[in-house]
C-alpha cells in the first residue's frame, strides 16, 4: 500500500500512529507530496481529486480518503484490539472525539495557511482570531468533557487528539495550549512517550 504523506501534517500523523500501534507500518510505502490550495501536487490529484494528504492507495489500484476512511481500513486489516470499537455506545463516542479532533485540525491548518500563504496585504485578522477561537474552544471542550475517554491505552479519538495537540507544539509553539488544560497536559505526557508518537514526530 501506498501512503501520500508528508511529515508535518496532522492528519498523516493519525494514520501512522495507527500504522505503529498496530504493527502495519511496514507494510506502507510512503510517498511523500508537498501540498497546498495554490501550489497542489499533480500526481497526487489523480488520486486524490480534493488534493488533501493523506490518502492510501491500495495493492489493486483503489484510492482511500480521509484520513478518517485510512485509519479505519488500516483497523481492520488487523487482529489486536481494534482502535475503534465494532458497536455500541463506545462507538459513537470514540467516532465523535475522532472527529472533534479532526475539526479542531482543520481550524489550526486553515489558520497556519491564511498566516503563512496569503500575502500579507490580504490577511485579516478577524479570520484567523475566529479559527483560533474555535481551536481553543475545542481544545477547552476536550478538558472539560473527554479526558475519561481518552484512556491509558489507545483509541481512535485519543490517536487523532494526540496528532492534534502534537501540531499545536509543532507549529504554533508560542500559543501554549496547555494553560488553563491541566488535565489534558497530564494525558499528553503521556500519550508522548509511546514510541509510536516518537517514531512520527514532524521533522
Ligand atoms: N479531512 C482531511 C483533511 C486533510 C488535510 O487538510 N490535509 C492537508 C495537509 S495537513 C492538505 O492536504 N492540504 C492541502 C490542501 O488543502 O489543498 C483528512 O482528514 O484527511
Amino acid at each position: 500500500m501506498k501512503l501520500w504523506y508528508s511529515p508535518a501534517s496532522p492528519f498523516v500523523r493519525k494514520c501512522l500512529l495507527v500504522a505503529r500501534e498496530r504493527d502495519l507500518f511496514d507494510r506502507l510505502e510512503l510517498l511523500e507530496a508537498s501540498t497546498t490550495v495554490i501550489n497542489p501536487n499533480e500526481r497526487l490529484m489523480e488520486d486524490n481529486p480534493t488534493g488533501k494528504i493523506p490518502a492510501l492507495v491500495l495493492d489493486d489500484g483503489t484510492v482511500l480518503f480521509d484520513s478518517r476512511v485510512i485509519c479505519a481500513y488500516l483497523d481492520s486489516l488487523h487482529d489486536g484490539k481494534k482502535l475503534m470499537p465494532r458497536s455500541g455506545d463506545k462507538r459513537f463516542k470514540i467516532m465523535t472525539l475522532e472527529a472533534l479532533a479532526d475539526n479542531i485540525m482543520d481550524s489550526a491548518v486553515a489558520n497556519r495557511y491564511e498566516r503563512g500563504l496569503r500575502p500579507p496585504e490580504y490577511q485579516w485578522s478577524d479570520w484567523s482570531e475566529g479559527l483560533m477561537r474555535k481551536v481553543r474552544n475545542g481544545i477547552d471542550h476536550i478538558e472539560k468533557e473527554w479526558v475519561p475517554t481518552l484512556g491509558r491505552t489507545p483509541n481512535m479519538g485519543s490517536i487523532a487528539v494526540a496528532s492534534l495537540l502534537g501540531y499545536l507544539d509543532f507549529r504554533y509553539p508560542d500559543w501554549n495550549w496547555r494553560r488553563g488544560h491541566p488535565k489534558l497536559t497530564r494525558w499528553f505526557k503521556r500519550f508522548s512517550e509511546r514510541d509510536s508518537f516518537t517514531a512520527t514526530a514532524p521533522e
